[in-house]
């Protein structure tokens, strides 16, 4: 059974977006699925119903149609060592073994004409996005696509010692492991590949925009936390969200703890809407492209999150919102008090760090 929290409508300053081709995305993803057999039977039956393609449509509004598809596939691969490994699977108890596997899977990705894996459906499916990574992106993308695997894998490793010993990390582990885990940062390249650009390093890496990227990673996961609350709880076994982290450590009511997480991405939220519209001010068009497309991929995940069985479950329907507010219900201006990432909010030029209302910093342009 479902935990009948009821789940308000949360804070999007960002408009929707959709790319036109997300119903051959759909389709074409689940063919992709069908052909390199993706996960179980069982498995890839529930996700070619997700409408995965979609999610991917929504993350590239206006990119190449080659590269929604690429990335569509890929999340659908994601999933598939997400809930096929990690969450259903045997290797997600045990972390040892679960780290050699990722780290075979890692050497298709970087070599994909090792002989490695052989036999195995998600290397063979990996094998394939590669080949497409290097078709759409430069060799550095492709690197840098690599690199966020091996941080991914890294973190659900972690999470994997926690399942197998049933523990719950604080809030300071967890948020610093969700920045991983979530798999937002495999996607980034994949932003760049959409619009046929590639972002220097020196505005890729600096501080504040890096601040951004993990702003967004913590917004999507906390979002997804939320909205998937009702299906990882009612599931049997181990789960591990934000709302659960707060309810073991700091002995909330699941109300509660749904309040207190709305309350801390919002509070993500708007520094994140403050931080990119000054960012997008100064910075050349390949970076106000990567924040329009950070936005877009922010964005994409609240319209799916809310619109995919993946989480209205409808055999036991989620009680989440059909809507976004436009308004935050916590617009306060101070750090959430997590250590990992209190240095997010030392970023902004004190001129822009005390004025502005929340949500009304320009949208990158
Ligand atoms: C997400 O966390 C796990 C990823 C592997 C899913 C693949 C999705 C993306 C790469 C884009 C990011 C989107 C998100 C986080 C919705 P979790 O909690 O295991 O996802 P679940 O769908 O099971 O709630
Ligand atoms: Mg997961
Ligand atoms: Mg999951
Ligand atoms: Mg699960
Ligand atoms: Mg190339
Ligand atoms: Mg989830």
């Amino acid at each position: 059974m479902g935990s009948g929290l009821a789940v308000p409508p949360i804070f999007s300053p960002i408009p929707p977006a959709i790319h036109p081709c997300h119903t051959d995305a759909d389709v074409q993803t689940a063919a992709w699925a069908e052909t390199f057999r993706i996960g179980s039977d069982e498995l890839r039956g529930r996700l070619v119903a997700q409408t995965i393609g979609t999610f991917s449509a929504r993350i590239l509004p206006e990119g190449r149609e080659e590269v929604v598809s690429l990335l569509a596939d890929f999340i659908l691969w994601l999933f598939g060592v997400d809930d096929g490994h990690c969450e259903e699977g045997e290797l997600g108890h045990r972390p040892g073994d679960l780290a050699g596997e990722l780290h075979r899977l890692l050497r298709v990705a970087q070599n994909p004409e090792a002989p490695v894996l052989l036999d195995d459906p998600l290397a063979a499916g990996l094998r394939d996005l590669r080949l497409r990574v290097d078709r759409y992106g430069t060799a550095g993308q492709a690197a840098r696509w690599v690199d966020a695997l091996r941080e991914y894998f890294f973190s659900v490793v972690w999470e994997a010692s926690h399942r197998r010993d049933g523990t719950v990390p604080d809030l300071n582990d967890y948020t610093l492991m969700r920045l991983y885990d979530g798999a937002t940062s495999v996607v980034l390249p994949m932003l760049e590949m959409g619009y046929g650009f590639e972002l220097q390093p020196h505005e890729r890496d600096a501080t504040a925009v890096r601040a951004a990227t993990e702003m967004a990673s913590f917004i999507i996961t906390w979002d997804n936390d939320i909205l998937s609350h009702h299906k990882e709880s009612r599931a049997t076994g181990y789960y591990l969200n934000a709302l659960r982290v707060l309810e073991e450590h700091d002995g909330l009511s699941p109300e509660k703890a749904l309040e207190t997480a709305i309350s801390q991405r919002d509070r993500v939220m708007t520094l994140y809407m403050r931080l990119t519209g000054h960012l997008s001010e100064h910075g050349s068009p390949q970076l106000r492209q990567y924040l329009r497309s950070l936005g877009h991929f922010i964005r994409g995940a609240q319209d799916w999150g809310i619109t995919s069985v993946r989480y209205t479950t409808p055999e036991d329907p989620a009680d989440i919102p059909s809507f976004f507010r436009d308004t935050p219900v916590d617009a306060g201006h101070e750090p959430l008090g997590i250590p990992v990432v209190s240095w997010w909010w030392d970023l902004l030029p004190r001129s822009s760090r005390a004025g502005g209302a929340a949500g009304a910093a320009p949208q990158p342009a």
